[in-house]
């Protein structure tokens, strides 16, 4: 409509946004709609975008344009901003259907939004094949009525990568491409494969960083091999999985290797695309699983993690359990109620990557398992 696009050429530098989620009735999910959207609400400011509202709906389900009827006048009254993400992957009906129903205003999705962030984290060529292969399996049914509005709005949240690029592409374009790049996927991780198995033929066992996402895997990595990866304060700062070598007080050497973080209602999509990097979990001997205990979402993401590490066939590895951030318990006099992680095992240990907390015990429990 011509009023809306007069606003979107007026738009502030900073694209604001509404999240929007629905409360399925009768289902008990680990994260409440709320919680869920704070995180939403992370994810969007970690690539610039401003949060301006926060609005949720009790449904039985999310319907043909995901929201009702009165939540959409709402939106359609409230004018000021650019963009609503929903915090559930919408179908692509879903999605279009809303786009018109909110006269044209840019609608994402929370898979869209996590390839964003995703197609901003990549720095390796292979981390930037993944995340393009995912977001062209996710663009292959979103094709019709995607590539106009694309066209249209330029830069910006969920835009980048093959949209801008791709607009003529057909569907049959876009299956090549997804074939070229699996194949190019292949070509590295075979690469990848030999070197790794030099080393893991010279006899030298790997463990690996695992864990939801900021609980200070990175950190841990920096701290215990000077490897200088990115530790931030915000999701998905670990995009491609770095491995180093140190040697323990046995004399022996070890590899640690960092990985990608996981999140809740990670899309399938994405999970396809990093499975190879995340099946390489396998090769490791020990796993350290990092947890923030100082996130009041600690024991839901417990829950994720052991339910990730059981679909990639991980979960019988030998694990250390880092029960991390303690530093913030020791500033502000909590205590901690292990009762909230469900069979957690009884080989963890109480760590501050940050200050430097149980680095001792770690490496011990390494030099003993390795
Ligand atoms: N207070 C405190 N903060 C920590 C600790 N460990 C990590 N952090 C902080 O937590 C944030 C996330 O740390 P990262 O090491 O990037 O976390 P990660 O698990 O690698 O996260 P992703 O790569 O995004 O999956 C950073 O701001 C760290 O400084 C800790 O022991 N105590
Ligand atoms: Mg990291």
């Amino acid at each position: 409509m011509a009023k809306n696009s007069k606003f979107f050429h007026t738009k502030p530098k900073k694209e604001r946004v509404i999240l929007a989620s629905v409360n399925v009735s009768g289902h008990r999910p680990l994260w409440s709609h709320k919680e869920s959207l704070v995180e939403l609400g992370n994810l969007t400011s970690s690539v610039g975008g401003v949060v301006v509202s926060k609005i949720s709906q009790n449904l039985k389900k999310p319907n043909h344009t995901y929201l009702g009827s009165g939540k959409l006048e709402e939106l359609n009254s409230f004018k000021d901003f650019d963009t609503l993400i929903c915090d559930d992957e919408l179908t692509p009906t879903q999605q279009r259907n809303l786009e018109s129903a909110l006269n044209g205003k840019k609608v994402l999705d929370r898979t869209a939004l996590i390839l964003d962030v995703f197609a901003n984290r990549a720095q390796t060529s292979e981390g930037r094949l993944q995340v393009e292969l995912a977001q062209n399996e996710y663009l292959l049914p979103r094709l019709q009525g995607q590539w106009t509005h694309l066209e249209r709005l330029g830069g910006g949240i969920g835009t980048r990568g093959p949209g801008e690029t791709q607009i003529e592409t057909d569907r049959r374009l876009l299956r090549n491409r997804i074939n070229t790049i699996k194949s190019k996927i292949e070509n590295v991780k075979r690469h990848r494969n030999i070197y790794q198995s030099k080393r893991t033929s010279e006899g030298i066992p790997i463990a690996t960083l695992v864990g939801y996402t900021n609980a200070g895997k990175s950190t841990f990595m920096n701290a215990l091999t000077n490897a200088n990866v990115i530790a931030e304060n915000r999701p998905f700062s670990t995009l491609d999985t770095v491995t180093r070598q140190i040697t323990l007080k046995s004399r022996r050497k070890i590899l640690i290797s960092d990985t990608v973080g996981l999140i809740q209602k990670l899309p399938s999509s994405l999970v396809a695309a990093f499975r190879a990097t995340l099946e390489e979990i396998n090769l490791s001997k020990i796993l350290i699983h990092v947890i923030d205990i100082s996130d009041p979402k600690a024991s839901a993401q417990w829950q994720i993690a052991q339910k990730t590490f059981q679909d990639l066939g991980i979960s019988d590895k030998p694990t250390i359990v880092a029960l991390n951030k303690i530093d913030r318990f020791q500033s502000n006099g909590k205590e901690i109620d292990l009762e909230q992680f469900d069979n957690i095992p009884t080989n963890y240990i109480y760590t501050s990557a940050l200050k430097g907390i149980g680095f001792e015990d770690l490496l011990l429990k390494l030099d003993y398992m390795a």
